[in-house]
């Protein structure tokens, strides 16, 4: 049997450098998949500092640099997260991928938008401070929950219910996608995959590799999959369909250095 080759394949939040990144199994999905553009869709990184990376989280980014070689023929992208920023000029160095603020391609006649999503997130974009606060305590946490991690993976759902970020990012980048003529728009950031559609435009998140769920999207003949990993099964996790609460307004984008007019295509970092 033939082996199946995806267009593209998706993930985010692998949160390097976290005590709670699973690394290696993120790294087990790449290597056992084919596909011809692999975008890694932000918060491949927890923070700046490269010393708390381990053997895994160093394999997992010598992997990238080998899938980028271009005998490979696979399109490898970053897209800058609020934890990648500024990060971009290392990356493109230190593994040889490029970054972008949004990445814009095309496939079966429909254009897909690639963007981390902390953009739509209100509460990261304009109180930087009180939200660097919530992240120090969190780090906090994690160094003292040593054990099996369950209560900083426990706080990381609440964490993200309490923001009421998925309804945020979703209904924010519902918005933008429809004011730049895209079809499909992928994001990260909230750490909980989903898929809704309105007006004729999809949004899937990607999830993230820190909790107990990993997930990730491929996108195919079939159409867009979310997909969860499971220790070397990969079950086709059903998408959830939940109404956005309200919807950003354009100017939002704006104050985010995203214009929201025109037709977009693909910013590099
Ligand atoms: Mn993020």
């Amino acid at each position: 049997m033939q082996e199946r080759v995806f267009d593209t394949l998706l993930l985010s939040d692998v949160h390097l450098g976290s005590d709670i990144s699973r690394a290696r199994d993120a790294l087990a999905v790449l290597d056992s998949s084919s596909y011809r553009r692999l975008i890694l869709l932000g918060d491949i990184f927890s923070d700046l500092n490269f010393g708390r990376l381990n053997g895994d989280h160093w394999k997992f980014l010598s992997q990238i640099r080998k899938l980028s070689n271009r005998k490979r023929k696979i399109e490898v992208v970053w897209v800058e997260g609020n934890h990648d920023q500024g990060l971009s000029q290392i990356m493109s160095h230190l593994v040889g991928i490029p970054v972008y603020q949004r990445y814009v391609w095309e496939y079966q006649g429909k254009r897909h938008l690639a963007i981390h999503g902390h953009q739509f997130d209100r509460f990261v974009a304009n109180n930087a401070f009180v939200s660097r606060m919530g992240e120090l305590l969190y780090a906090r946490i994690q160094k003292f929950d040593h054990r099996n991690k369950s209560f900083s993976r426990y706080l990381d759902r609440l964490n993200t219910r309490w923001l009421r970020l998925e309804a945020k990012v979703a209904s924010g980048a519902l918005a933008y996608a429809k004011s730049g003529h895209i079809d499909r728009i992928f994001c990260g950031h909230t750490h909980l995959s989903a898929h809704l559609e309105r007006d004729g435009i999809a949004y899937y998140n990607t999830g993230c590799w820190i909790d107990s769920r990993p997930t990730y999207i491929t996108i195919g003949e079939e159409g867009v999959c979310i997909r969860e990993y499971d220790g070397g099964t990969h079950h086709r996790y059903p998408s959830e369909e939940r109404e956005p609460e309200f919807a950003a307004p354009v100017d939002l984008f704006e104050q985010a250095g995203l214009s929201a007019v025109g037709v977009y295509e693909s910013i590099r970092c």
